[in-house]
């Protein structure tokens, strides 16, 4: 059966007034060396689209989707037919899944894998006939009763087990599909209160489920990406993948981070007091950007409320640490982003993925001029210049001790600093994005 009627959705450039069509994202457009879709590597998040349907903890579902009328194996299977044709519509490259989204789960763990070998046999068969590939799977080990203390962090030694084999199954079918990375994003895996917490003990497990993970991958010959997704709470208080800085000294202390890379979500960064360029800076400067959730917060409101991301200065300053960083990588830029619940119409969500799309194009058209003239690159550069030379450089090069700065500095007379220009290149990161929309063709 066919689920979307609109057939496949073209660029038809900034003028156009069609809804369904492309505005700004041109798949084989050139930009800075490469086509926006080799930099971008859009991918759908089926959660969001397939199996979301709009409840939230005031109100009941509104979605009204073409597969609804399905329950249970029928559904999952009507799913996967729409996702297909949902990604050739599009024309998106990758899509992401948790194993609880494609199958439903048995009531025994042996039933649950049932499910979900089935489903995972239907999307191979489709993935083979298909363009868009899987950018990565993960276990959702956080949404059903068992895990209320956790997956890797519970107290229970048994849920520790269960999620443990979740995961298993979880690589196995990366594998099987050929997974560019494999996601983790510890929902649960926190705490609610100290009072009744051994926070070394949860560390350290989730430490040795990570290494478990490794080892497991390392025997099937499963070589994708590992990625941490950090995010500081919701639903838990605390949760211990809080930000980059903090899991990237975890992924450290327990030696696991040459094997990890991280996924940055937008809005998470925002949850952790932090921007979406800051993480992705910090990640990137370490070597550590692996692939993106691109979504976006709402200031006003406290919660990950995973929006389709139309901010065009976030998707610019997103799209210069890609493009400083070569690219993502085996990573993509993954619509972790659901339609509003107001917006409950099938085509909504080909027009959200379309608004995410099109606002990164103009991110990735603004942050390809930006670098080209070495805007930031140029300010940077010089306003740290005084390193490059006489003492500054003697810093650097470890030549410098306090004996020899006390010298220096004794011998000064008078010190000066110069202005950091913020305003000034605010100023020009405005021009270089109503400059770069103006000159888009019509
Ligand atoms: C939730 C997370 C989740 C992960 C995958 O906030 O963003 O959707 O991306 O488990
Ligand atoms: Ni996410
Ligand atoms: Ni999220």
């Amino acid at each position: 059966m066919t689920h979307f009627n609109e057939g496949t959705i073209q660029f038809e450039g900034a003028g156009s007034k069609n809804p369904l069509a492309f505005k700004y994202y041109q798949a084989d457009e050139k930009i800075n060396g490469k086509t926006m879709a080799e930099w971008m590597r859009f991918s759908v998040a089926y959660w969001h689209t397939f199996t979301a349907d709009g409840t939230d903890p005031f109100g009941a579902p509104t979605m009204v989707r073409s597969w609804d009328r399905f329950s249970g194996m029928d559904l999952a299977k009507a799913r996967v037919e729409a996702a297909f044709e949902f990604f050739e519509k599009l024309g998106v490259p990758y899509f992401c899944f948790h194993d609880v989204d494609v199958a439903p789960e048995g009531s025994t763990l042996k039933e649950s894998f049932k499910n979900f070998d089935e489903i995972t046999d239907m999307i191979e068969s489709y993935m083979k006939t298909s363009d868009t590939k899987l950018l990565w799977n993960t276990a959702n080990l956080f949404t059903h009763p068992r895990y209320v203390h956790g997956g890797a962090t519970t107290n229970n030694a048994d849920v520790f087990a269960y999620a443990a084999a979740q995961v298993k199954k979880g690589l196995d079918t990366a594998k099987r599909l050929g997974a560019e990375n494999y996601v983790f994003w510890g929902g649960r895996e926190g705490y609610e209160t100290l009072l009744n917490t051994d926070m070394k003990l949860e560390m350290d497990n989730m430490a040795r489920f990570f290494h478990m993970a490794l080892d497991y991958a390392k025997e099937i010959g499963y070589s994708g990406q590992f990625l941490i997704e950090p995010k500081p709470k919701e639903p838990t208080k605390h949760q211990y993948d809080f930000d980059v800085a903090t899991s990237l000294s975890f992924l450290q202390k327990y030696d696991l981070a040459d094997h990890f890379k991280f996924n940055i979500e937008a809005n998470h960064a925002t949850l952790a007091g932090h921007t979406f360029e800051h993480e992705l800076r910090l990640a990137r400067i370490n070597g550590m950007l692996g692939s993106v959730d691109a979504n976006q917060g709402d200031t006003l409101l406290g919660w990950d409320t995973d929006e389709f991301p139309t901010d065009l200065y976030a998707a610019t300053l997103a799209m210069v640490e890609i493009f400083q960083n070569g690219g993502l990588g085996s990573g993509g830029l993954n619509f972790d982003a659901k339609v509003r619940r107001a917006s409950f119409a099938q085509e909504d969500l080909l027009e959200a993925h379309i608004a995410g799309m099109d606002s990164f194009a103009i991110g990735a058209k603004v942050a390809a001029k930006l670098i080209e003239d070495r805007v930031f690159d140029g300010v940077i550069e010089n306003r740290y210049k005084s390193f490059t030379e006489g003492v500054g450089l003697d810093i650097v090069n470890g030549k410098a001790d306090l004996k020899s700065l006390e010298q220096y500095a004794l011998s000064l007379d008078e010190i000066r600093n110069e202005s950091g220009r913020q305003e000034r290149l605010k100023g020009i990161l405005n021009q270089y994005l109503l400059e770069t929309l103006s000159q888009v063709r019509v």
